[in-house]
């Protein structure tokens, strides 16, 4: 029986990826070279200094790790200047309204993303109190694949892996889940996301009979 919920943030929550892309897209432009949003579905899910390798190798880049660094704080500065301005409008259609249904069933709920600003992001849009964990990429070591970001939520809402859902919108998190004996629910395509238990492409009308497996 399914006893707590682990959330993705960017492509389930809130849509991020396109801050990112603005930001990255940008980095590339200085750099002297394009990058597409189509190039942008291999950041999805990716640390910040992976996704750095996949857009220096698009653009057939080499740099020593000192300036790489520079590189991705750069990225970072844009990013954090674009999502200072995002508010509860941005949280994508039938989130919140599942969200308290768990709450008020009893469900415990944690975010599982890997991304370092998390915590800025669930701020600013005002669903820090719907979370009893918040796992982020400050408090983990080994981005997705690895499965250490989830299981670390299921410690934290003290429950067994076997008792938690993922919910993911990425490839490489729905592996991760997969890996830490979790159930997984993808959000988007399921030509993407076919290794997830089940597959919605939003939250709309989603009620707590999809923890029926
Ligand atoms: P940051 P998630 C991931 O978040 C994003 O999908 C990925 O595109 C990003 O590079 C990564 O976080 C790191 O983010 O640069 O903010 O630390 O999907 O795990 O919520
Ligand atoms: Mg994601």
């Amino acid at each position: 029986m399914i006893k707590g919920c682990i959330f993705d943030l960017d492509g389930v929550i809130v849509d991020t990826a396109k801050y990112h892309y603005l930001a990255w897209k940008r980095l590339a432009n200085e750099l002297g070279f394009e990058f597409t949003e189509k190039d942008n579905e291999r950041l999805k899910g990716v640390s910040r200094m992976k996704s750095l390798e996949i857009l220096l190798e698009i653009g057939n880049k080499k740099f020593d790790e000192e300036t790489k660094l520079k590189l991705a704080e750069k990225k970072n500065g844009w990013y954090v200047e674009y999502i200072s301005k995002m508010d509860e409008s941005e949280i994508l259609d039938g989130v919140k309204a599942f969200l308290t249904e768990l709450r008020e069933k009893g469900i415990k709920i944690s975010l599982g993303s890997v991304s370092k600003n998390a915590m800025t992001i669930l701020k600013n849009i005002n669903l820090l109190p719907y979370f009893d964990a918040v796992i982020d990429g400050t408090k983990v070591a080994n981005a997705k694949p690895d499965p250490e970001v989830f299981l670390k939520a299921a410690e934290e809402l003290k429950l067994k892996p076997e008792e938690c859902c993922v919910f993911e919108d990425a490839v490489a998190g729905i592996e991760a889940a997969r890996r830490a004996n979790m159930k997984v629910i993808g959000v988007g395509s399921p030509e993407i996301l076919g290794d997830a238990d089940k597959v919605i492409d939003t939250f709309k009308g989603v009620t707590i009979d999809i923890l029926n497996f």
